[in-house]
């Protein structure tokens, strides 16, 4: 299973030690492809050269194409992960959202306003809970995904 991973990295870098268990988790059920958003060496400046821009975002979208299933933490807000996200939602993508209402943030409607509990979903979560919800949402998809793939 191919895994999409988006965390905010412009948007700011306050969560990555979250994005850092999520992935961790995630590798346990597939091949991350982003696994470099949780990486605590990458700071929320890096090469801002529109080239190197467009290769990442033209890299990203290929990766979320080949993707199976996006999961996104969504608790710290990023243009780019809102970006992802609508364009997971065009390829009708599986996606997973996951959102701490501990941080005294609000989430965007556009993003709590797109789940229908099936191909959307937005998940509030405590941080010590995180690897609960996702272990629930996998073992579900797991079970679709097999018997796709039969
Ligand atoms: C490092 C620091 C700044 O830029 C970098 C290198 N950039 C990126 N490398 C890989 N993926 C990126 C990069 N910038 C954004 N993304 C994608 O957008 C990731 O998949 C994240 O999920 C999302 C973060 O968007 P912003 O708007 O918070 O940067």
């Amino acid at each position: 299973m191919k895994i999409y991973f988006c965390g905010s990295i412009r948007g700011g870098r306050v969560d990555v030690h979250i994005y850092r268990r999520i992935v961790k988790q995630l590798q346990s059920y597939g091949c991350v492809l982003t696994e470099h958003v949780s990486s605590s060496g990458l700071s929320d400046k890096g090469e801002d050269a529109a080239d190197a821009d467009k290769f990442i975002h033209d890299r990203d979208v290929d990766w979320l194409l080949q993707s199976d299933v996006v999961v996104a933490e969504v608790t710290q807000p990023s243009l780019g992960v809102g970006y992802e996200l609508g364009r997971a939602v065009d390829m009708k993508k599986k996606v997973l959202c996951l959102f701490r209402p501990a941080s005294g943030r609000t989430l965007s409607a556009m993003i709590r306003g797109a789940n229908d509990n099936n191909l959307f979903m937005v998940r509030d979560y405590a941080e010590d809970q995180a690897e609960k919800v996702l272990e629930q949402f996998f073992s579900q998809l797991i079970g679709t995904f097999g018997a796709q793939s039969q």
